[in-house]
Formats: structure tokens, C-alpha cells, sequence
């Protein structure tokens, strides 16, 4: 196995006792997670006085180098009033995904949160007035998900001392340690006060973040909710697990736990104009490759400044959920399969079995699988048990499969091998 992470940008290498450690069982588990990006960018949609801002939505404060003054004139307008937790939670959960990462704080600095810290915020800042948190906090109680914050911790380019806005604030002026101290752990405390249990605080691009100050946060977090997971871009190798670059996934099997974040067209904040979507063949082997790696895949929606997930996003992601309500048990709770490096397929393993995970579905219908060292006792189509036991031959190392001529499932076809024990 690859270790550390390869794909890994500012992530961690996992310390080997944390490979171990039961508090990440749920979301070794899950496999699949939804990504929320919402905040006031969802309003420009990736437009500035009627031009284009090229790259990720999100961004377009920095991108367009936006005074602080003219962005925050953002807030009065932000009024999603179709917004219904009720309904994302919902969508998450037919989608197959069992969290949900929302950007309580990104970059921009504005709070997606009711905060004591500063005014800028949507419950004090916005003509709606609610707190969309304290909502998705309850529908996901009532709906079996756990609900996890994303927190910018080193960028905030309205706060003149976070990390990031040059074109406002004198860089040479700035006390970040003030900054963390004063504002970063009082509102992460507000985050783990306010809302119930979290499942994981998502911290991003450390930057300069010290040792020291990355310790202190890490040990905020586990003080006020010790189940509370924290991933791996909190700077200086800390954290529960390992988070690779954003859109990367390695090549190979890993030896930690990580996760892959990644967009379902080219932005996390909402875009009008991004119709990039990928397709639900690519997203669901995409969810494959990386289980059959040992990763999970938190996957990105940008729901509009209205409160709506944009259509293209929904039909997806209920195209994969219904894929894994046939075949989620070759998914949720596998850990990294026995072959790896195969181009046609995957493998993920639970005790007793191997997942064999078919892309490309040979045209004679015999599967040959080389490298699997246990004796296989049977062979079956997950999707299609009534098709009954399939023919299974081992000599030389090889499984051989006879299955049918015609692929099963052309994006993925899944035959349960069991192993002797
Ligand atoms: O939250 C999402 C991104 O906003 C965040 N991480 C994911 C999960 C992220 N922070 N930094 N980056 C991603 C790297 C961003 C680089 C770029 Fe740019 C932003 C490339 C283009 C816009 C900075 C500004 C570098 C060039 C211009």
C-alpha cells in the first residue's frame, strides 16, 4: 500500500494508533458524504459588474480583489427563502450520502451562522434572519445524518487580521495570532455549543498556521465535543484523518484513513454559468475507485442564493443513490480491497468477501482476476441474486468468473466472491 497519502496537498500523513481509533468508525462507514458550499458568493454566481470572473465561485472576492465595503453590501440581498433543510437532508439521504459538510465560514469571511462574534452573519446581517445551521442541526437529528462544519481557520478576507485580503488590509499590519485567538476559537466553540454532537469540523488551507496554533485548535475541538473528528487540513500533520488535495485521488490504496473533496462540475460556490456537470457513470466509479482505495468521497453541491440545489446536481446525485440501493453493500462498511491496480476493475473486502467491482465487462463474459491469494467458495451478481451461482474456477493464482455475455450494470457490475474461511 501507498502511505502516506500521495495525493495529499496540505493534508496530514495519519498517525498509525489513529488508523485504529473507534471514534472514526461511522465515518469509515459512510464512504460517501455531501459537500455544501453557500455563502454570499451564491449571489454574484461568478459574475462581478456584468463580467466573468473566471475559476471557482467562491473565490470571486479574491479573484476580483472586491473592497470589503462593496462585498459586504452582498448581506441585505442574501434572502433564500426557498431554502428547506428538511429537503437537503433529505436529498443527502436518498443520494446515499450519510453526513453533510456545510461551510459554516468559508474564505469570505461572512458567518453562515448565528455568531456573538461579529455582525456579519445571516441571522443579523440578511433580511431572512434565520439560521440555516440550527435547521440542518435538527432535520439531521430527525434523519440519521451527521451534520459537520466546514470552517475557514486561516483565510478570512473580511477579518483585518485573517490570512488572504492584501487589497483592504496592510498584510504587515495583521496579528493572526489575535485573530485566532479572539475570533477563530470563539466561534468554533459557538460551533460545537450550539448545534448538538458534530461529526467533523473541516478546517482548510492551514497557510501559517504554527504547530502551536494548530495544537491548540486541535485540542479546542476535542475538549468540547470528544467524538468530534477533524480533518487533515488543519495544518502541521495534526488531525483525525488525512483530506487529499481537492479533486485528487490517489492511485493507489492508502494505508490511513482520507477522504477526497471534490466539485460535481468546476466550482464548489455556485455558478450560473458552470454546466460542467459530470456524469452519474463517472461519479458513481469515481465513489468506487476511491472506497476500493480505503477513501471516502465528500462530494460538492452549490446550492443558488435562493436555497436551491440546482437541478443537474439533484438528478445526479439520486442517479447514484439508486445505484447504491442495489449495491451499496459492496460500498458502506468495505474497507481496501485485496487486488488493486486493475484498470477494468475494483476491489473492496469485508470479512468472508470480496467485492468485485466490474467497469469494463469483457465480451465473453469470463472474468479473470489475477492476484487474489484466499480460496473463493462462490461467486454471485449482487444486483441480480436470482441469477444464481455463477461459475467459479481457480488455478494459478486467477479467479475465473464465467458470467454472462452482456454486462449486468454498464457502469459497474458487482459479483460477490466468498471467501473460505
Ligand atoms: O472550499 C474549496 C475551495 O474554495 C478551497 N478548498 C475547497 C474545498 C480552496 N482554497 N484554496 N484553494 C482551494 C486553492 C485555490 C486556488 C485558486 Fe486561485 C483559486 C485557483 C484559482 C482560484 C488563488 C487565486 C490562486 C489563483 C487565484
Amino acid at each position: 500500500m501507498a502511505d502516506p497519502v500521495p495525493a495529499i496537498r496540505d493534508g496530514m500523513q495519519q498517525r498509525a494508533e489513529a488508523r485504529r481509533d473507534p471514534r472514526l468508525d461511522w465515518w469509515r462507514a459512510a464512504r460517501f458524504g455531501m459537500f455544501i458550499h453557500w455563502g454570499l458568493y451564491a449571489i454574484p454566481a461568478g459574475r462581478w459588474k456584468g463580467e466573468p470572473v473566471p475559476g471557482i465561485g467562491e473565490w470571486i472576492m479574491y479573484r476580483a480583489r472586491i473592497p470589503v465595503r462593496e462585498y459586504e453590501a452582498l448581506a441585505p440581498r442574501l434572502n433564500p427563502v426557498r431554502f428547506d433543510a428538511a429537503e437537503w437532508v433529505s436529498l443527502a439521504k436518498r443520494s446515499g450520502q450519510k453526513y453533510i459538510t456545510i461551510t459554516a465560514k468559508h474564505h469570505d469571511g461572512f458567518c453562515m451562522f448565528g455568531t456573538a462574534l461579529t455582525d456579519y452573519n445571516i441571522v443579523d446581517a440578511t433580511p431572512f434572519g434565520r439560521d440555516p445551521m440550527k435547521e440542518l442541526a435538527e432535520e439531521c437529528q430527525k434523519q440519521g445524518l451527521r451534520l459537520c462544519f466546514y470552517y475557514s481557520q486561516t483565510q478570512d478576507w473580511h477579518h483585518p487580521d485573517g490570512d488572504g485580503n492584501d487589497w483592504d488590509y496592510d498584510p504587515a499590519q495583521k496579528d493572526f495570532g489575535t485573530y485566532l485567538r479572539d475570533y477563530v476559537h470563539p466561534q468554533v466553540r459557538e460551533l460545537l455549543t450550539n448545534y448538538g454532537p458534530i461529526g467533523l469540523i473541516w478546517f482548510d488551507t492551514p497557510k501559517a498556521m504554527t504547530l502551536e496554533q494548530s495544537r491548540a485548535l486541535l485540542d479546542l475541538v476535542h475538549t468540547l465535543q470528544p467524538d468530534c473528528l477533524v480533518n487533515g487540513r488543519l495544518g502541521n500533520s495534526l488531525g483525525d484523518y488525512a483530506e487529499t488535495g481537492d479533486n485528487r485521488i490517489p492511485d493507489a490504496a492508502v494505508g490511513a484513513d482520507w477522504e477526497t473533496p471534490a466539485t460535481i462540475n468546476d466550482t464548489w460556490g455556485f455558478k450560473s454559468d458552470d454546466e460542467n456537470w459530470k456524469s452519474v457513470p463517472d461519479l458513481v466509479r469515481k465513489l468506487v475507485d476511491i472506497a476500493s482505495k480505503g477513501g471516502n468521497y465528500l462530494l460538492n453541491v452549490g446550492p443558488t442564493a435562493e436555497g436551491v440545489i440546482p437541478q443537474p446536481s439533484v438528478e445526479r446525485l439520486l442517479a447514484v443513490g439508486h445505484w447504491l440501493e442495489t449495491n451499496g453493500e459492496s460500498v458502506y462498511g468495505t474497507s481496501v480491497g485485496p487486488v488493486q491496480g486493475l484498470d477494468w476493475c475494483r476491489t473492496m473486502a469485508k470479512p468472508g468477501k470480496v467485492y468485485l467491482h466490474v467497469f469494463d465487462w469483457p465480451a465473453d463474459g469470463v472474468l479473470r482476476l489475477p492476484g487474489l491469494t484466499g480460496r473463493v467458495t462462490g461467486a454471485t451478481l449482487l444486483a441480480d441474486p436470482g441469477a444464481g451461482a455463477l461459475e467459479v474456477t481457480q488455478s494459478g493464482g486467477e479467479v475465473t468468473v464465467r458470467g454472462p455475455a452482456a454486462a449486468p450494470d454498464p457502469v459497474d457490475s458487482v459479483v460477490v466472491l466468498d471467501l473460505a474461511d
